[in-house]
């Protein structure tokens, strides 16, 4: 997959390919990211990147014209790749959004800097809005490298046989269960004793029914959406009669 990324700091977001699985996905060319910053494209001797508001008041906007220029060598490069702009405006990302675009054979991901861009440049260029949580933060690059991330991670082929467990915690629609590693005790804190045991089955069922039973507590939302099987039922209601 090739991903372009449109940014005033390409130093920030070029980390994001220097560690762990998506530094090891572009060492294996699963994944292409090219970096373009809006200032190469800017003819005034202050390369200036910022303009000020129409209608005035605080805080300014990217500048058009470099921002332009910039989109369009990015297209000659990419030419049928959807045009991604981070925002809190936009719609808040997903698993499922994540996985689908790991299906794109190219993506363009905008960072906004300042107070955004011009809303004719969301009108003709841009073909989504995809926001990483309801806050704001500085700038787009945070985001954007939050998106490479959990992208690269679904690209067939990038996660290891020890990161692949980690594959199924949110595909199930549940949040991951506890886990414990030495010592078995800590502060008078045990390990739980079935994972002590090697009853895999036991083991198995724990996992489910401690997934389950966080879900209820910390995202009530998640499970109202899902049609939990008998076997889940029950294992949810054993959790809540325990926790009461
Ligand atoms: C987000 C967000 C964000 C908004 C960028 C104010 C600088 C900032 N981007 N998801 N201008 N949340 N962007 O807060 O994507």
């Amino acid at each position: 997959m090739r991903i372009d990324v449109i940014t005033l700091f390409p130093e920030m977001v070029q980390a994001v390919i220097e560690y762990g699985v998506v530094g090891r996905a572009s060492d294996k060319g699963l994944l292409q990211l090219t970096l373009w910053n809006p200032r190469d494209y800017t003819k005034d001797k202050h390369r200036s990147v910022d303009d000020r508001p129409y209608g005035g008041g605080p805080g300014m906007l990217m500048k058009v014209v470099p921002l332009q220029a910039c989109i369009a060598a990015v297209r000659l490069q990419s030419p049928d790749a959807r045009l991604v702009y981070l925002s809190p405006q936009g719609s808040v990302l997903k698993q499922k959004q994540i996985n689908q675009a790991a299906n794109w054979k190219n993506l363009i991901l905008l960072c906004g800097r300042y107070e955004g861009i011009d809303e004719r440049i969301l009108q003709q260029e841009v073909d989504e809005e995809w926001s990483i949580g309801d806050y704001v933060i500085s700038g787009g690059e945070l985001a954007a490298m939050v998106c490479i991330d959990a992208i690269t991670r679904q690209i067939p082929g990038a996660l290891g046989h020890q990161d692949s467990a980690e594959l199924d915690s949110f595909s199930a629609g549940l949040l991951d269960c506890p886990h414990y590693t030495r010592p078995e005790s800590i502060n008078g804190l045990k390990v739980p004793d079935v994972l002590l045991n090697g009853n895999h089955r036991l083991i198995e069922e724990w996992r489910d029914k401690q997934a389950l039973g966080k879900t209820w507590k910390n995202r009530p939302d998640l499970l109202e959406k899902m049609e939990l099987n008998e076997k889940q039922r029950k294992l949810l209601k054993e959790f809540i009669a325990e926790s009461e």
